[in-house]
């Protein structure tokens, strides 16, 4: 806008241009035209003059524009700067040399300098561009010393330098024949290109540490201001770990609490050597991590690098992290015997150290075969190929393995195996464990199926819907049972998964004939539409779903109907599911408000597999209802700051006792382990009033809510945060995975778990349900299970959450784990109560 004016005036100014000429023309006197005749009388003496006059200016031209090109463009000067390091042959360590204000250490550095400036010199590539070297560290062995050298080099000369400074034969130590003996005798000299700004930094002394590990002790070292205020912006810190003579370090990051991972957030990089470069980095950590996931690194020797870089902004508070030192390892490896063992890389679970080998082998009996099962299997590096395995492997008969990969079996046609492993310079990983096993040749799992691979599996999970062997050979050769439905490409799937909006065989021939006609919508709840009734602002499903998911719908107002979402302003939208999704979509923007809710804290989760342990703050919304003298009785979910969900059944008179009486409970937050129940994290509060709603019965369990208020109001933190209420009006499909967690028994009329579990189980088609249950289930009611059995809740878990993740990933409560028909078995699916169903009267009851 402001340009206009601006252009206006300008445009009025050349539009007078040519009147102005015209003003100009009527007072300028022109010379009279040159007389060619006259140019030519005076012949040729004046040609030869004019043609060098051009030539001359020519070659000026020609010579200044070389000039230019030459001073401004070849040989524009490239600022670089590598890290290096080398060793001295000659010198004995002294513990000074850690200090590097020491007088050793000042003079040890004067003496590695030359030497390094005297092989730079001793370059073509290398010695005209070297501006400067300084050492910054020394460590044993004999004595490493590394520094940084920077270099002004023309463009046009970068990649000679580049090549110079990659080639270990370029960076050696000429003989001087007027030094017979040099000073110091220094070999390995290497050196890495880095980012100018991190070496820049280097000399800055506000944030550089070094520490040396004490004998038998732990140092620990923190982020500065840790954990009272946030890491510095715009920093870079380094901390030089070091360790006695032949020992490595194992380091272990305690907390850890970045800026969320983008390419240019902070992070921490720990490197195996005192020098920043690449090809010695461990590990580059961002974000934050979870309690229980292993962040121990080991070194190879007997230093360490950690550095901080940070951007401009933010507030996090950084890290605490400690480390010790520990004997190097002599060997890895080793001869295994006997019908079985374990062996795992070293250090497992801690990320094993870089420039590892490794040979195990292993021998059992004669006449058995062997087979090594890994049941985990974490070695995953960045920048390798997919199809291949360049850096670190485990190598068995000639195959390499490599990246994380879930349990599997590798199997010998004798008794003997030989397992190697091999970790490279850089970046390491948790590792394996493994277990070795003999076999019988003809029976290579007795009294269980034996999968393709090799693997064992429980016979009853042979042809059951499941593909638990990773090649699917248990359920191949399958003879469907009456109670399966027979897929096309012969696989046999339980017929409950028939229609459920999820391509159970692979074919999709399971949701086929449950289509709707070809110009027609299939709506969530089955019913068909045609296709011109989608997205047209009229629920014409019953349930909304077609008129979610409408590209570029504008939420114009629709008619309120039982299942279109209503704003604050009474207006209805006809988008499915707009609660806390990020987008405004009711024009008071009510439907983002009070959206605090469903997040986890933390973003990277342990790697526990398979197992069905939840890591600390999982599912901070989980609470653990205590009674006391009797310990956990029942679980509920975490609303707002003073409100919980959970079941009324929970709260109902047994064996005399009133359990409607709030002051017998008690309820602890932010609790992963039962045994842990005065953990730093955990907070416990008495209750002040329990609603169960008016309607609950006994008897069918219709109704199974109830709303319990603490005395006092929770703290959020990353182990404690409320979970979303969805809309009355929201859908969660039939077929959808959900999440369900407790602390209840772990097998049918067993002992809870002290640790808490988590189930991911599917939401079941309410009449399919109701058939199986024998017509006991209601509207406020909803079946979610694994059909083939063996994944359910159970007893001790009711009250306990049922959650859904929303493709915002946002999570959402859809249900209060409420009964079964015992725990896990086969087409026995778990009860919830339908939290949609009894939106309602949540809201009446706590105003949220
Ligand atoms: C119970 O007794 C219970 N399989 C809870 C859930 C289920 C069964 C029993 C579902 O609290």
């Amino acid at each position: 806008m402001e340009r206009g004016p601006a252009a206006a005036g300008a445009g009025m100014r050349y539009s007078a241009q040519p009147q102005d000429m015209n003003n100009l023309e009527e007072g300028v006197e022109f010379l009279p035209a040159m007389n060619s005749k006259k140019m030519e009388k005076r012949g040729p003496k004046r040609r030869v003059v004019v043609t060098v006059v051009v030539i001359v200016f020519l070659l000026i031209s020609l010579v200044t524009g070389l000039l230019v090109w030459h001073f401004k463009y070849r040989n524009v000067p490239v600022h670089k700067v590598f890290n290096g390091h080398l060793r001295v042959l000659n010198w004995d360590f002294l513990d000074a040399y850690e200090n590097s204000s020491s007088p050793d250490f000042i003079m040890l550095a004067k003496k590695v300098k030359s030497t390094v400036e005297e092989i730079y010199r001793n370059h073509a590539d290398i010695g005209p561009y070297h501006k400067e070297t300084a050492i910054t560290a020394f460590s044993e062995g004999s004595v490493i010393a590394y520094y940084w050298s920077e270099f002004h080099v023309p463009k046009y000369r970068e990649e000679s330098l580049d090549r110079a400074m990659a080639d270990k034969q370029s960076l050696v130590q000429r003989w001087n024949p007027r030094l017979r003996n040099p000073l110091l005798k220094v070999e390995s000299v290497v050196a890495f290109p880095v980012d100018p700004s991190i070496a820049y930094s280097a000399r800055d002394k506000s944030c550089v540490f070094a520490l040396h590990a004490k004998e038998g002790e732990i140092t620990t070292f923190t982020t500065p201001g840790f954990p009272n205020s946030p890491y510095p912006n715009n920093a870079l810190c380094y901390w030089a770990l070091r360790a006695d003579a032949n020992s490595v370090i194992s380091l272990t990051f305690k907390t850890l609490e970045l800026e969320q991972c983008t390419d240019d957030s902070d992070y921490i990089k720990v490197y195996n050597s005192l020098s920043p470069v690449e090809p010695h980095a461990l590990v580059r950590l961002c974000g934050n991590y979870a309690p229980s996931y292993n962040l121990t690194f080991l070194s190879s020797q007997n230093v360490m690098l950690v550095t901080l870089v940070t951007n401009k902004e933010g507030r996090f508070p950084g890290f605490k992290a400690e480390f010790f030192q520990l004997p190097k390892m002599k060997v890895c490896g080793g001869t295994l015997k006997g019908e079985s063992g374990t062996f795992t890389t070293p250090y497992y679970p801690a990320h094993y150290p870089p420039a590892t080998d490794c040979v195990w082998n292993i021998e059992v009996p004669s006449k058995k075969n062997v087979k090594v099962r890994f049941n985990m299997f974490f070695v995953l590096e960045p920048g390798v190929p997919v199809s291949s395995c360049t850096k670190d492997y485990v190598q068995i008969n000639g195959t390499k393995y490599c990246r994380e990969r879930s349990q599997f079996v590798v199997a010998s046609t004798n008794n003997k195996i030989e397992v190697r492993f091999h970790s490279d310079q850089s970046y390491t990983d948790t590792g394996f464990s493994a277990e070795y096993l003999s076999y019988d040749s003809s029976d290579p799992c007795p009294g269980k199926f034996t999968c393709n691979t090799g693997r064992c599996i429980d016979r009853s999970m042979r042809c059951d819907g499941w593909l638990d062997c990773v090649d699917g050979s248990d359920e191949r050769s399958c003879t469907c049972t009456d109670q399966q439905f027979r897929c096309q490409n012969g696989w046999c799937k339980p017929k409950f998964w028939v229609c459920d909006n999820v391509n159970d065989c692979g074919d999709n021939s399971d949701e086929l004939q449950c289509s709707c006609a070809a110009d027609s919508f299939k709506c969530n709840n089955g019913k068909c539409i045609p296709d011109t009734r989608k997205c047209d602002g009229k629920d014409d499903c019953g349930d909304g779903s077609d008129e979610g998911s409408c590209s570029n719908a504008v939420h114009t107002a629709v008619p309120c109907k039982e299942h279109t979402y209503k704003c604050r302003s009474g207006r209805c939208i006809s988008k499915q599911n707009p609660e806390c999704d990020g987008e405004r979509d009711c024009e008071d923007n009510s439907d983002e408000e009070n959206c605090n809710c469903g997040i986890r804290s933390y973003v990277r989760k342990s790697r526990i597999v398979g197992g069905q342990n939840s890591d600390v703050g999982e599912w901070p919304w989980q609470v653990s209802l205590h009674v006391k003298g009797q310990g956990h009785i029942c679980g509920a979910s975490l609303v707002s700051e003073s409100w919980l969900v959970s079941a009324a059944h929970c709260f109902l008179q047994l064996q005399g006792i009133r359990y409607s009486d709030p002051s017998l409970w008690t309820a602890y937050l932010g609790l992963t382990n039962q045994g842990n129940r005065n953990g730093a994290n955990v907070q416990t509060r008495k209750i002040k009033r329990i609603i169960s709603h008016p309607f609950f019965n006994d008897y069918t369990y219709d109704y199974d809510i109830a709303v319990v208020e603490l005395q006092s109001p929770v703290t959020f933190s990353s182990v404690v945060q409320p979970i979303c209420l969805p809309d009355a009006t929201h859908s969660f499909p039939v077929g959808k995975d959900l999440w369900v967690t407790g602390w209840g028994a772990t097998v049918e009329g067993g002992s809870g778990a002290s640790i808490l579990q988590k189930a991911e189980i599917r939401l079941i088609n309410q009449t399919v349900c109701n058939e199986l249950l024998t017509d006991q289930l209601t509207p406020r009611m909803m079946c979610v299970g694994i059909l083939t059995g063996g994944v359910d809740a159970c007893q001790g878990d009711s009250g306990g959450p049922l959650v859904s993740v929303e493709p915002s990933n946002r999570m959402f409560l859809a249900g209060v784990v409420s009964w079964g028909d015992g725990c896990a078995q086969r087409n026995k699916p778990g009860v919830y109560s339908r939290l949609t169903s009894l939106r309602d009267w949540i809201k009446e009851q706590t105003g949220l």
